[in-house]
């Protein structure tokens, strides 16, 4: 293990940009696999999520391989994959969902842990659709995303959680919501297949510890597998300003990171996708920011499979 490359025996060639954390890959089998959907459809404000993963594997090379949980440096004896993008294919919105929905069977079916990054949170149902057995979603999102429709559409990543259930999903646990409709709050209220903790509770000085411990609590009950989505604008705005619709009063850093570890150690999360990234043109903070989220998934997966 101790053998693996460190942060100082990265390849800098052309060659090697391109592969997330700019590790050097190998043709083995992979454990887990770096798959970037730059899908954008529908996003009603920002512009730019179909380069974000690009730049979000650009902003990866400056990661710290070290984490503090695996307590080693990546890939810690683990083989990653950073595989060719999703063409982006597709005369028309169906037959782009179609296409992302193909793209994400051909990642699950390599029994490697797939990390999708968006592009936009329309991603979510397409790859929900090509896990083809129950699953449980756990969603960071300043968005409830349970509208039954956006400007007419019902595929608008204004949609995907609501889309997500439809295709198949069994049980959606949100955290980070803060910007909601009334038609969400009632489905939110109504529909027992979804629990939501809103970021003014988390969050707030006074009880948000109590609602906190409570989130921690459920989500690491959860049984069956998971897909971990998670849209960055749930994190403060401050930590991801140019997301599609950035929204103060989000989660910190660290509410994304231990909720990420908790699950990944405690429950089967089968994969996960980090969206809405949007390559950020005064600093590089927001890809940064989701290329740390993804760096901790893919740690705390090698963790879990010790
Ligand atoms: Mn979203």
């Amino acid at each position: 293990m101790s053998t693996l490359p460190s942060m100082f025996e990265r390849m800098d060639d052309d060659a090697i940009l391109g592969n997330f954390l700019g590790l050097p890959e190998n043709e083995n089998v992979p454990d887990i696999i770096i798959a970037s959907i730059p899908y954008e459809l529908t996003t009603s404000y920002g512009q730019g999520t179909e380069k974000g993963p690009a730049a979000c594997i650009e902003a990866s090379t400056q990661v710290e391989l070290y984490d503090d949980l695996l307590k080693e440096d990546l890939p810690a004896g683990a083989n990653l994959r950073t595989v060719e993008p999703w063409d982006g294919l597709g005369n028309s919105l169906s037959e782009q969902l179609e296409s992302i929905k193909k793209y994400a069977k051909v990642q699950y079916s390599t029994n490697a842990f797939p990390i999708f990054l968006g592009g936009e949170h329309g991603i979510l149902p397409p790859i929900i659709e090509a896990i083809e057995s129950p699953v449980t979603i756990v969603q960071i999102d300043a968005h409830a995303d349970l509208r039954d429709e956006l400007d007419g559409e019902p595929f608008s990543h204004a949609c995907a959680a609501a889309r997500a259930l439809d295709a198949g999903a069994i049980q959606l646990y949100q955290i980070g919501i803060r910007a909601y409709s009334k038609e969400e709050l009632e489905k939110i209220n109504s529909d027992n297949r979804i629990k939501t903790w809103f970021s003014r509770d988390i969050m707030s000085p006074c009880a948000g510890e109590k609602y906190w411990n409570e989130w921690i609590s459920e989500i690491t009950k959860i049984s069956g597998p998971i897909h971990l989505t998670i849209d960055i604008d749930g994190l403060d705005g401050l930590l991801v300003p140019s997301t599609g619709t950035p929204v103060p009063g989000g989660l910190s850093y660290w509410h994304a990171i231990e909720t990420i570890e908790k699950l990944i150690m405690n429950c089967n999360v089968i994969s996960a996708d980090v969206n809405e990234i949007v390559p950020q043109k005064d600093s590089k903070l927001t890809e940064f920011t989701a290329a740390m989220l993804v760096t901790k998934i893919i740690a705390t997966k090698i963790n879990s499979m010790k």
